[in-house]
């Protein structure tokens, strides 16, 4: 009986402990508001949207509860977490609103400033109409939202831009008609002796050569190339098919087609002696030329005595055929700028917004900022320009304190321009970049990128493209060159520059 007795007893606490409980679930929502985004984002820094979007999961408080739905929301946000915290709502108070939206509800308050910190949170009503507990609060910053609160001015390293190893070339044929305009389709024969000095050792011989259409290029008899491009040069390496003393060059050319059509060849050969002495040579009217040979043309002791003077028929550049590439050899190494500022009073905030293009890295005392690569974001420059906006509070220190930025190419400087077929390039890697610092004391001080900036491009990444991989030579370190104190006496001042050519500011 003892024994049945104490089960009763048990049974019954156990029934009331589970209305009690069954109780306090009554009480409460059946969801509760998580995962708090901005703009899909969590927690992000530099919204430039006037009025965010904001969502939410909703999440059971029970798992086996079904049914469960969002009939209501209220959204408060203020200019700090405490006040958030409080429930002043500074910024937007929703109040509550009969809706199931969960996804996107767009801000509807005070309007935003650039660079404003906003702090987020939320509850929800249930289908029975039972609120929530308020969410933890979540953040966002605004970004810089208008062009003049861009301080810092656009610094790089332009160079001059291009091949102009085809200048002061020119196109030549064989003297029949108007060659440029309609020359018979058939095959023409060019010759040209050159002299090196007695004792020359070639460090480096290279011949730049476009034909229309088809060349084959011989050099002292043995075959040097061929092509079919008239729009760019073919570049040959020919330094190990000279030699001192006399040299001969000899082209056949074929015109294809099946009526007379525009006909010619242009060539430039350079060469570097081991002394440093260069020597060039190219296409003019002393080249000879014929129609027809017998075998053993291209051989240096072939004689060409009876051939006839070749017809110039314009520099290079000249109609028909326009503007001709040089090899495009436009690698270009990393440019890594950098700039020493002093923090004497201790940071409440500080806020990075770079702008970095191609791509670009940013480091502070030594340490990349963020975790992001192939950044900002490839665009089409012409119409928009991405910057990336960091927090950076913890990344200063008191004292002595320095950024750095590596800037790469990516699609900003195209690698190359018509082969293998014409892409479009938009300018020398350049960077724009400000570093906001609030102070607790409420004041506030802007390191802005500008002419003062120091920039190397001798450090150890010699080429870069996403396609054509990275060279890096471990020789060419630069060490502690994003800290403060580091001497760099050698480097260069940083060019201002233009804008890119895109207006458009986003993230
Ligand atoms: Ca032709």
């Amino acid at each position: 009986m003892a024994c049945a007795g104490a089960r009763w007893r048990l049974r019954r606490a156990v029934r009331f402990l589970g209305v009690w409980a069954l109780g306090v679930v009554c009480a409460a929502a059946s969801l509760h508001p998580v995962q708090l985004r901005c703009e899909h984002l969590e927690d992000p820094a530099g919204i430039d949207v006037a009025e965010p979007r904001l969502s939410w999961v909703l999440e059971p408080v029970d798992p086996a509860v079904r049914g469960a739905r969002q009939t209501g929301y209220q959204v408060q946000v203020a200019s700090a977490a405490d006040r958030v915290a409080n429930g002043q709502a500074d910024c937007w108070d929703s109040g509550r609103v009969a809706s199931d939206q969960s996804v996107l509800v767009r801000y509807a308050g005070q309007r935003l400033g650039s660079g404003q910190e906003c702090y987020w949170r939320v509850r929800v009503w249930d289908e029975r109409g039972e609120a929530s507990d308020w969410s933890p609060p979540a953040r966002w910053t605004m970004g810089l939202l208008r062009a003049e609160d861009w301080r810092g001015a656009w610094i790089g390293k332009d160079e001059t831009a291009g091949s102009t190893a085809i200048a002061g070339t020119s196109w030549i044929w064989y003297p029949e008609g108007d060659p440029a305009t309609a020359a018979p389709a058939e095959e023409r024969f060019f010759r040209q002796r050159f002299e090196l000095a007695k004792d020359t050792t070639v460090r480096s011989a290279r011949l730049l050569i476009a034909a229309d259409n088809e060349f084959v290029a011989y050099v002292n008899g043995r075959l040097a190339g061929q092509g079919g491009n008239f729009k760019v040069a073919a570049e040959l390496d020919v330094a190990g098919l000279l030699a001192s003393g006399t040299n001969v060059l000899a082209v056949k050319v074929r015109n294809v087609g099946t009526a007379p059509n525009p006909a010619g060849l242009l060539a430039r050969l350079e060469v570097v002696a081991a002394t440093g002495e260069r020597a060039e040579l190219v296409t003019d009217e002393t080249w000879r030329t014929t129609r027809v040979t017998g075998t053993g043309w291209e051989r240096p002791d072939y004689n060409h005595g009876g051939w006839q003077r070749a017809r110039v028929l314009g520099p290079a550049g000249m109609a028909p055929w326009g503007e001709i590439s040089g090899p495009e050899d436009r690698r270009l190494a990393a440019r890594y700028l950098r700039k020493e500022f002093s923090v004497e009073k201790k940071v409440r905030r500080a806020t990075a917004y770079v702008s970095g293009l191609g791509w670009s890295e940013l480091y502070l005392n030594g340490r990349k900022v963020g975790d992001h690569v192939l950044s900002p974001g490839l665009t089409d420059y012409a119409k928009r320009v991405f910057y990336v906006t960091h927090d950076v509070t913890h990344a200063l220190r008191r004292g002595n304190n320095c950024v750095g930025m590596i800037l790469g190419n990516g699609r900003f400087f195209a690698p190359r321009l018509t082969v293998p077929t014409e892409t479009r390039t938009f300018g020398f890697p350049k960077l724009r970049c400000q570093l906001h610092l609030q102070y607790v004391d409420g004041t506030e001080q802007v390191v802005a990128s500008d002419g003062t900036w120091r920039l190397t491009a001798q450090g150890p990444i010699t080429a870069n493209n996403e396609y054509d991989g990275e060279e890096y030579d471990a020789r060419r370190e630069l060490g502690t060159w994003a800290e403060p104190g580091f001497d760099d006496g050698a480097w260069e001042t940083a060019q201002t520059v233009a804008a890119p050519p895109g207006g458009w500011w986003r993230r």
